[in-house]
């Protein structure tokens, strides 16, 4: 295994500039889910691409902001914690809405990562290439960036040469990964993020801020070709169950149906998913809530 290489390479930026869909981009899978409303990602997901020569893992991460909640404050740290030990810190931004100064304090936040810094511009599907250049020149200042590359996590332009410019800076290593590893998150936790991106993606307001999803049974029975999967959405707030389930339950069963129908196609199988809706007073901002229903305050993983 000579000159293979292998590494860790970190995705960070503010909330949704498109770092989960980026490492959907990267991996060619829907591993991480993805909403046109900012915070959705609160975990650090790890997805795992095999290329010649080398291995490349990739961590999305949740955006870094100012939240005051308990739970934004352990988002921010998970995103720190996985930049620290990285070989690899993409900083992502957007072309349509850079935010030098916001962006500064970022960057500032990470100084102590020893990974080397590129800076991803993404979404350029939305601008003009000219306009691209002041914002080049703009970030220059900020750090010493080993490259400058424009991305669109979309449309997948500037993919190859992202690849190509990582595995040039990943140290020789033999892979950490078996070559059939994909992610190492379990088939529970990523029904749970389905069921929570369909929330997001149909509700309003405070309720994508305020919804948890646990998986309480996950059963399968190969000879029925049928997966029986119960989960809970917790919310915060007695009038926030109203409205997750809707007049006469309808918005429940579309959040349901849209997850099923999801999950079915990822396991190839046929999926009975129940869902229950639990009121958890407070839980974004109680320590105790928060480590059992996913969100520790610690990393398990020392990457
Ligand atoms: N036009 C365009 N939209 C994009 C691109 N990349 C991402 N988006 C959209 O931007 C929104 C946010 O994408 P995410 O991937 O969830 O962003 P994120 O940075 O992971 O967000 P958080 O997890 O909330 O921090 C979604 O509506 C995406 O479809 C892109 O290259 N072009
Ligand atoms: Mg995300």
């Amino acid at each position: 295994m000579t000159h293979f290489k292998s590494g860790f390479i970190s995705i960070l930026g503010r909330p949704n500039v498109g770092k989960s869909t980026l490492f959907n981009c990267l991996l060619g899978d829907k591993i991480a889910i993805v909403a046109e409303k900012p915070q959705t990602t609160r975990n650090r997901i790890l997805g795992i691409k095999n290329v010649e020569g080398g291995q490349l893992i990739f961590l999305d991460t949740p955006g870094i902001h100012q939240g005051r909640s308990e739970l934004n404050q352990r988002m921010v740290r998970t995103a720190i914690a996985s930049g620290r030990d990285a070989e690899v810190v993409l900083f992502l931004i957007e072309a349509t809405a850079p935010l030098l100064e916001k962006d500064q304090q970022m960057i500032e936040s990470l100084r102590g990562s020893s990974g080397v810094p590129f800076l991803v511009i993404n979404k350029i599907d939305l601008v003009k290439k000219q306009n691209l250049l002041p914002i080049i020149d703009q970030y220059q200042k900020l750090l010493s960036f080993e490259a400058i590359l424009p991305v669109s996590a979309m449309t997948g332009e500037g993919m190859e040469i992202l690849l190509d410019e990582i595995l040039k800076v990943l140290p020789e290593s033999p892979p950490y990964y078996p070559e059939d590893m994909v992610t190492d998150q379990t088939e529970r936790f990523w029904v749970s993020e389905i069921i929570r991106e369909k929330v997001i993606q149909q509700s309003y307001q405070e309720i994508p801020y305020s919804t948890a999803v646990t998986i309480e049974e996950f059963k399968e029975h190969p000879e029925k070709n049928l997966v029986v999967i119960k989960g809970t959405i917790h919310i915060e707030r007695d009038s926030q169950k109203k409205i997750l389930i809707g007049k006469d339950g309808q918005k429940l069963k579309k959040i349901g149906e849209a997850a099923r129908k999801e999950v079915e196609a990822f396991l190839g199988t046929r999926v009975f998913l129940e869902l229950w809706v639990n009121v958890e007073k407070n839980w974004t901002q109680d320590p105790r809530a928060l480590n059992r229903l996913g969100y520790p305050s610690t990393l398990n993983h020392s990457h």
